[in-house]
């Protein structure tokens, strides 16, 4: 071989070598596409750390049959082109044998359907807006939806603050926004809540004053927000900022402790549900919360959580399969596994279900999970009694 040739080859060979001291034969290979960048970044952090955590704790205690779990981490930026790029990459490049994400729903409607032609399963722990599992049976979610949160989470704060009419906020161009209102929409028609004005604001929309003064003339005793943290953050000011004191109800954007960073004390009397709660003290909610707070410093949130979950939930799946190295073999065999798995995690107990049919086509598996009603007081989500 030519000098110039060896020195051509050479990173190549560097690169491989790197690659397989990395992954040895026996790992096994699990994809995350998370929001680690850009507006959705708070969740897309919280999710990744709580992955991290689940992983190193199985590896800790001997990986799944003898094998050690490997999270290859891709950064999806809340955007679909890039959770598409990401899911393309996990699954055709790296051959995860499942991938997690992505954060957003509104990217899991563009990514999960790469998956289930793929037929390599989806595993969302933050998506939670209807029709997600729609998708095909691939497509799997320990994140509990819209629709059987907010239903319990409406009725627990009209009785609390003893609300006679509400008026809603929310993203119209967001898959998840945009599903939480229809569910609010009608959650609000069966429980006889008048609703005085509806008002829609656009992605990365920062001055909210127009909608907000038409609201404020409604004179509502609530205000309903189908929101992203950041954005429902910022409403909640300008709330403020107009002398208007009504409280918010908010679906799963809310749940985020970046929304105590930017409303700060004008966050406190936020109601919103939750399968998660840093209350909830059975043992494995502690000692989650344990591990998270000695190995990243901080509390962990729902977000975390359900990642937390989710990893759990994939590894005692991998220990009643025999992995046959055939990859495609392995993910229909891992998809198949699935279904059955339950555990008692930091979340509670979680069970699948298998989604609403819809004719004409295979779906997936949604969370069999009851939510938790919460409250903001003094920049933390406490318990709604
Ligand atoms: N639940 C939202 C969604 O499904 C994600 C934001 S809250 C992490 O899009």
């Amino acid at each position: 071989m030519q000098f110039k040739t060896i020195l051509k080859t050479l990173p190549l060979l560097m690169l491989a070598s790197g690659l397989a001291s990395a992954a040895h034969a026996a790992d096994v290979k699990l994809g995350l596409a998370a929001a680690l960048t850009g507006p959705a970044a708070k969740y897309g952090v919280a999710i990744k750390n709580g992955f991290s955590l689940a992983a190193d704790e199985v590896n800790a205690a001997g990986g799944v049959n003898g094998n050690k779990l490997l999270l290859v981490i891709e950064d999806e930026q809340g955007k679909k082109e890039e959770a598409i790029n990401v899911f393309k990459k996990l699954i055709f490049k790296d051959k995860a044998l499942l991938v997690f994400g992505p954060t957003l729903s509104n990217s899991a409607f563009a990514a999960d359907p790469i998956a289930n032609a793929a037929k390599v399963v989806a595993f969302g722990t933050s998506n939670t807006a209807d029709g997600i599992t729609a998708m095909g049976p691939f497509t799997f979610r320990n994140s509990v939806m819209e629709a059987d949160v907010l239903p319990v989470t409406t009725r627990a704060a009209v009785k609390h603050f003893g609300i006679k009419k509400v008026a809603i906020i929310y993203g119209n161009d967001d898959a998840f926004t945009k599903s939480g209102y229809d569910v609010f929409k009608g959650t609000l028609a069966d429980q006889k809540i008048p609703v005085t004005t509806t008002e829609a604001y656009a992605k990365g929309d920062v001055d909210f004053k127009a909608q907000l003064t038409k609201i404020k003339a409604s004179n509502p005793d609530a205000i309903v927000c189908s929101c992203l943290t950041e954005e429902a953050a910022n409403i909640i000011l300008q709330t403020r900022a107009l002398g208007m004191k009504q409280p918010f109800i908010g679906g799963n954007g809310l749940n985020s402790p970046k929304l105590f960073d930017i409303a700060k004390g004008a966050g406190d009397d936020t109601i919103m549900g939750s399968p998660w709660s840093s209350e909830n003290l059975t043992p494995a909610n502690k000692a989650f919360i344990a591990a998270y707070k000695a190995k990243f410093g901080s509390d962990p949130d729902q977000f975390a959580a359900q990642a937390y979950d989710a990893l759990h939930v994939v590894a005692a799946a991998l220990k009643k399969i025999k992995l046959s190295g055939a990859l495609d073999k392995d993910r229909i065999a891992l998809q198949q596994a699935l279904p059955a798995v339950t555990i008692d995690g930091a979340t509670g107990k979680f069970a699948f279900r298998k989604a609403p049919p819809v004719t004409g086509k295979e779906v997936g598996y949604d969370a069999q999970q009851e939510a938790i009603v919460n409250i903001a007081k003094g920049g933390k989500f406490i318990l709604l009694k």
